[in-house]
């Protein structure tokens, strides 16, 4: 998988070359480039916003650096991936779709990616329309209800959840199986030895026996129950609508 980043903030991107996903590099899975938007700017103070028209708060992103930096990248990726290759477009944006894990299985699928990070109060809209008329399959994704100062923090997030799906990242695939949002439910409560521990303040606590048993069928079922209860108490949105009267 390729990824392209777009950001006026590249070092923010550091932590991508850590753990997960500089494994998944130096293993070949995930091809990263991040690039400054500001490279694509030709003006002494490399300007990337200006004030919006019609008045209000705040600065918006000009059209002319986004339009070449997506000409550029595009370009560049087919040179390397063949002249069919498409791109997902992804902007990371809190008026976007809810970013899931259905998302992320979906994306860990695609053979490119490029990330576009908005600052300052969002992008002008004519770029969207360029990109539509352009042929970009364009995504607007939310990492949830609030809002953060750029896309930037976001792409890590999605990256990460994305990267770590995509087949050989996680050496145990059992474990992406099992956790908490794979089958649409939270994961079931876990332990380790030892199995009586008394704890700092002098209680013992003991692990639930059925786990001693190594009665795997029993155990299944008894896991399977504690992930409905949980997602019943915790993300009862999980489990559907709520059941209306009459
Ligand atoms: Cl994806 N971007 C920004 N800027 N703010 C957000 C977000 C994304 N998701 C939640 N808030």
């Amino acid at each position: 998988m390729r990824i392209d980043v777009l950001t006026i903030f590249p070092e923010y991107l550091a932590p991508l070359e850590l753990s997960l996903l500089g494994k998944a590099r130096r293993q070949g899975l995930v091809d990263l480039h991040v690039h400054d938007l500001r490279d694509w700017t030709h003006d002494r103070h490399r300007t990337v916003d200006d004030s919006p028209l019609g008045g209000g708060a705040g600065m918006v992103m000009k059209p002319e650096p986004w339009a070449e930096a997506f000409a550029a990248v595009r370009a560049a990726g087919r040179a390397e991936m063949g002249e069919q290759a498409q791109p997902l477009v992804v902007f990371p944006n809190p008026a976007g779709a809810p970013f899931a894990q259905a998302t992320a299985q979906a994306w860990s699928e695609r053979e490119w990616i490029v990330f576009a990070c908005g600052r300052y109060e969002g992008i002008d809209e004519r770029v969207y329309e360029h990109l539509d008329a352009e042929g970009y399959e364009v995504a607007l994704a939310s990492l949830g209800d609030y809002v953060l100062n750029g896309g930037e923090v976001a792409v890590l997030a999605i990256t990460e959840a994305v990267v770590r799906l995509v087949p050989g990242v996680v050496g145990n695939a059992e474990s992406l199986r099992e956790e908490s949002h794979a089958e649409g439910l939270l994961e079931y409560p876990l332990y380790t030895r030892p199995a009586a521990w008394t704890d700092p303040a002098g209680t013992l606590r003991e692990v639930p026996p059925i786990l001693l048993s190594g009665d795997h069928a029993k155990i299944a079922a008894w896991r399977r129950e504690r992930s409905l209860e949980r997602t019943a108490e915790r993300r009862p949105d999980l489990l559907g609508p709520a059941p209306t009267e009459g």
